[in-house]
């Protein structure tokens, strides 16, 4: 026996912790954390332990499969790569070349972030297709938050970073790191470095409608009503102002806008709102304001509710008003060694360049909200999306009305997925092409590296080779790439084609090297090679702005008036009926957004998959706890075994997100624990944010006894 010892990177979620596997005649023996990562130091969760599973996983697939009989019942026959490469190509190229190129769908699912040959070659493939029906995650996800960076602070992923390790006051709405393990702050080991907060003196308070895991590690913690984080954060602001205790920096502009917006905007309406007394509030934003570093945060909780955009704006205000933007211990600007917003690498991001067919709404830096997919697949037309392309990910379980698109996908024509696994998605595809997983593929993380607490480079070789007839995923984007060129009757000069060639013949790790070497940071793929536990860069460094900022007059606007314009939107909108119960989503610790489920580490003891729900609400309706339930929305009613939990706020029920794998055909397995529904099959297509992200979150529903 041989046993020796690998480091690499997890990157299942943004935490993006450093491993050290032991692998014994070649196989992983042990996972566990690097403790001389400087940014983990030494952290993992159970996910990252798992992360060889995958690997081993009988049910991944490891070669292209194309389907033969109905999606129910199916045939899952393997086929060559050129076959399934021509194959798809031949398909979606007759489609575009017969109804143009909006009749292609095409959908990026989260694991693209996570993976480098998506970074480096996804776009390519996105670009090959010039369709308008391009759709992500991100519209389920921080779409509020990349349309606020790119109106306030000239680009969609200037995102201001809280500097947990210094701040001295933590304020978070709809976030529970302590499961997600962070969110748009890339925070590994969340748990020590919160104690370490409490060490120092500070603070942590937690708004959200249950009491999380997070909310019970804080200092304190407030319920408040789904959706209605907004009017506070909002109040916040006007305490700020009014009481003469804002100090913003003199690059922000708009502010008398902004103090005539939030003029009417009290504690005491906010209260009404909320249910947070207004003394609270307004003991809040003093509280903020005297703290000295102090910095706001709020994430899928508020991110992905029907006024996302108006509470992001409002946590944004918080941390521009205090003067907490860009100092120590407040919202900073991060130093990446590859600075892929510097080096324009990603577009700044537009909006309203056009508009989807059906429902008329805008597009934001490229892709139309994910809420429309399921009516521009069935309403008939010219444009009508006849062939879907979707790229990891699990859009009938993560996306509004998922029982609807689930149901809308069986009447494509073509329908092609890029991903590993046969899922509530994947298995309605014609063909799936399975891209080598995480150890397979070398990983240096040009994302969550510019949205970390810390800055730190890092770069993972491969643990294992890939065998000869593997493909990695930007090799499979490449050769669809390459044939949808030869195919697809366009304009497009043989120059352009034999330029986009070559770039793409380029792999991920190569061109790392090149950006590394071009950049300022100093940093070189040699010298991570020679570090593989990471380079640290240092924390985070203040005084960047205004320089860093890519508005067109180097200055920030913190009035936008499409923000400003949905305020009337906002006033107008009609607070649930008195005693109706809105429904909130949660992850667990051992969740990862819709899969991994088929991993027997994270999925054996107790069930996890209940309807949480106050005792009272129970009692009211006189439901027993642990008895069937039928959850019923606008849209739809699942069936779900429902938990008594002093945890909920009255009024709110809460159902796990990634969950509902029962659907016939689906290889997503169903381990006792995470049986269950989707909570997606009740959310609503038509509750939208003004960025045209889905209002997820706060749902109206009734429960009653099976
Ligand atoms: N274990 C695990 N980790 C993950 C993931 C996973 O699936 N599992 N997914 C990853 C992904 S893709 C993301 S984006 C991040 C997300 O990371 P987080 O933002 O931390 O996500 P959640 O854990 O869903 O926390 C959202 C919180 O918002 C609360 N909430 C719901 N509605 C409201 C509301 O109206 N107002 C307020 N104030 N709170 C509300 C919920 O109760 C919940 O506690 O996690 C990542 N990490
Ligand atoms: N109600 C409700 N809905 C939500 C949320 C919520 O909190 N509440 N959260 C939202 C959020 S934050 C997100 S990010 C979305 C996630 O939604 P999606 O991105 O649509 O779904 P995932 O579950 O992340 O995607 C899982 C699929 O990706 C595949 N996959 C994993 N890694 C790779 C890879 O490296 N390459 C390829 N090709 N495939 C891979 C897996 O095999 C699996 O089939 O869900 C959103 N939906
Ligand atoms: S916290 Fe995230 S990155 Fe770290 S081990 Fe767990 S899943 Fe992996
Ligand atoms: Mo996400």
């Amino acid at each position: 026996m041989t046993t020796i010892t690998r480091t690499s990177t997890c990157n299942l979620c943004e935490a993006i912790c450093g491993l050290r596997l032991e692998l014994t005649d070649g196989a992983v023996t042990a996972v566990r954390g690097d403790p001389e990562d400087p940014l983990s130091r030494g952290h993992i969760c159970p996910k990252g332990v798992a992360i060889a599973d995958v690997l081993v996983d009988p049910d991944r697939l490891r070669a292209p499969v194309r389907r033969r009989g109905p999606v129910e019942d199916p045939t899952w026959e393997e086929i060559g790569w050129d076959e399934a490469l021509d194959l798809t190509a031949d398909r979606l190229s007759g489609i575009v070349n017969e109804h143009g190129a909006d009749a292609v769908g095409v959908y990026l699912g989260n694991p693209n972030v996570h993976s480098l040959g998506s970074m480096t070659h996804g776009a390519a493939l996105a670009k090959a297709i010039p369709t308008r029906n391009r759709f992500s995650a991100t519209s389920v996800d921080q779409l509020p938050h990349q349309l606020l960076a790119h109106l306030m602070y000239g680009h969609q992923l200037l995102l201001p970073i809280p500097d947990l390790d210094r701040t001295e006051l933590f304020l978070a709405f709809g976030y529970n790191p302590m499961a997600s393990n962070g969110s748009l702050m890339t925070v590994p080991d969340f748990p020590a470095r919160l104690r370490e907060l409490k060490a120092r003196g500070g603070r942590m308070v937690v708004v959200d409608p249950r009491r999380t895991e997070t909310a019970r590690v804080a200092d304190e913690h407030l319920f408040i009503r789904p959706g209605s984080d907004v009017h506070v954060l909002l109040a916040m602001a006007r305490v700020l102002i009014t009481e003469d205790l804002a100090r913003p920096a003199a690059y922000v502009d708009g502010l008398d806008r902004v103090a005539a917006a939030l003029a009417d905007r009290t504690p005491e309406r906010a209260e009404r709102a909320s249910g947070i007394p207004a003394d609270r509030i307004r003991a809040l934003a003093r509280e903020l304001a005297t703290a000295g570093r102090a910095v706001v945060h709020g994430r899928i909780g508020v991110s992905t509710t029907e006024f996302g955009t108006l509470a992001q704006w409002g946590v944004q205000l918080l941390n521009l008003l205090t003067g907490n933007t860009d100092r120590v211990g407040g919202a900073m600007f991060t130093t990446p060694a590859i600075d892929v917003v510097g080096r324009g690498l990603v577009g700044r991001g537009h909006r309203g360049v056009w508009h989807s067919r059906v429902r008329g709404l805008p597009e934001t830096s490229g892709e139309l909200p994910v809420a429309v997919l399921s009516e521009e697949i069935e309403t008939p037309g010219p444009g009508q999306v006849r062939a879907l392309l979707t790229m990891s990910g699990n859009p009938v379980l993560s996306t509004p009305d998922g029982a609807r698109l689930d149901r809308a996908l069986g009447g494509l024509d073509f329908m092609a997925a890029v991903d590993f696994y046969i899922n509530e998605t994947t298995r309605h595809a014609d063909v799936i092409l399975p891209p080598t997983s995480h150890l397979e593929r070398d990983h240096y993380d040009l994302v969550f590296n510019a949205l970390a607490v810390r800055n730190t480079a890092r770069f993972s070789p491969a643990v294992f080779a890939k065998s000869a007839d593997q493909r990695h995923d930007w090799q499979i984007y490449a050769g669809l790439v390459r044939r949808l060129g030869q195919r697809l009757e366009r304009r497009s000069s043989v120059r352009k084609r034999l330029v986009t060639r070559a770039r793409l013949a380029v792999s991920p790790t190569r061109t790392v090297a090149l950006l590394l070497r071009t950049g300022s940071s100093k940093v070189t793929l040699r010298a991570l090679r020679r570090a593989p536990s990471g380079i640290d860069l240092g924390p985070l460094r203040e005084g960047r702005l205004p320089d860093r900022l890519h508005t067109r007059d180097g200055r920030i606007d913190a009035a936008p008036d499409l923000v400003l314009d949905d305020l009337s939107r906002l006033d107008a909108a009609v607070a649930p009926p008195a005693g109706s119960l809105q429904l909130i989503g949660r992850r667990h610790q051992r969740d990862n957004n819709s899969w991994m489920h088929n991993a027997e580490r994270l999925t054996r003891g107790r069930a996890r998959h209940q309807l949480l729900m106050h005792p009272q609400d129970l009692a009211s309706r006189s439901i027993a706890d642990g008895s069937r339930v039928r959850v019923a929305s606008a849209v739809g009613s699942v069936v779900v075994e429902v938990q008594a939990s002093e945890d909920m706020m009255p009024g709110v029920v809460s159902l796990p997100h990634g969950y509902g794998h029962g659907r016939p055909g689906s290889r997503m397995h169903r381990a006792a624990s995470v049986e269950g529904v989707s909570i997606n099959d009740l959310t609503d297509t038509e509750i939208l944010d003004v960025s045209g992200n889905a209002g997820l979150s706060g749902v109206v529903v009734t429960v009653t006894a099976e």
